[in-house]
């Protein structure tokens, strides 16, 4: 029997009518193997971080559970950003149709080429505090901070709810 795990996924874009392609996201999280999505967050409309020369990104945060181990699952999520045509490059802060992000696994600790787990910039990016917030108001992160404290702290500026499905 495979252990049951835990995930939360972060979902940004900022191309290609962006609402769309969260939504569309959303679905196909749903279809993901052996995974089952259990919550998803309203959707955020939320100032770039990064080059301000983009447009606004609409984010969310999705949480499944699963029994893919990580690198499976991020091979599953790659697979839907490039169904989204999410081209990769060398650039880091670019505007992007999809990005798919396992933002926590459990509360599991991770260095690999492809894959840090927590995400680095979960602790600071409060377009993905808040939104997990959403999802799961009980969450204790990895660093034994609560999801409330953080979300009391990170600035909620720029961030806007604007639909919830
Ligand atoms: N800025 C916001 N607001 N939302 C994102 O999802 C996002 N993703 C990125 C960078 C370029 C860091 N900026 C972002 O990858």
């Amino acid at each position: 029997m495979l252990k049951v795990n835990i995930v939360y996924i972060g979902l940004g874009s900022n191309l290609n009518q962006p609402i769309e392609q969260i939504k569309r996201a959303l679905q196909t999280l749903q279809i993901i193997s052996d995974s089952i999505l259990k919550q998803q967050s309203s959707l955020y409309q939320t100032a770039p971080l990064g080059s301000q020369n983009q447009p606004d990104y609409i984010n969310a945060v999705a949480m499944l559970v699963t029994k893919l181990n990580p690198l499976d699952l991020l091979d599953e999520l790659q697979k839907i950003e490039l169904q989204h045509g999410r081209v990769r490059t060398q650039e880091k802060w670019e505007a992007r149709s999809l990005d798919l992000d396992i933002l926590l696994y459990n509360n599991d600790l991770m260095q690999h080429p492809q894959l840090i787990l927590p995400h680095p910039g979960l602790y600071l990016r409060s377009f993905v505090l808040i939104p997990l917030y959403e999802c799961n108001p009980n969450l204790i992160l990895p660093n034994g901070k609560t999801i409330f404290e953080l979300t009391q702290v990170c600035s909620s500026k720029g961030i806007k709810k604007i639909l919830t499905l």
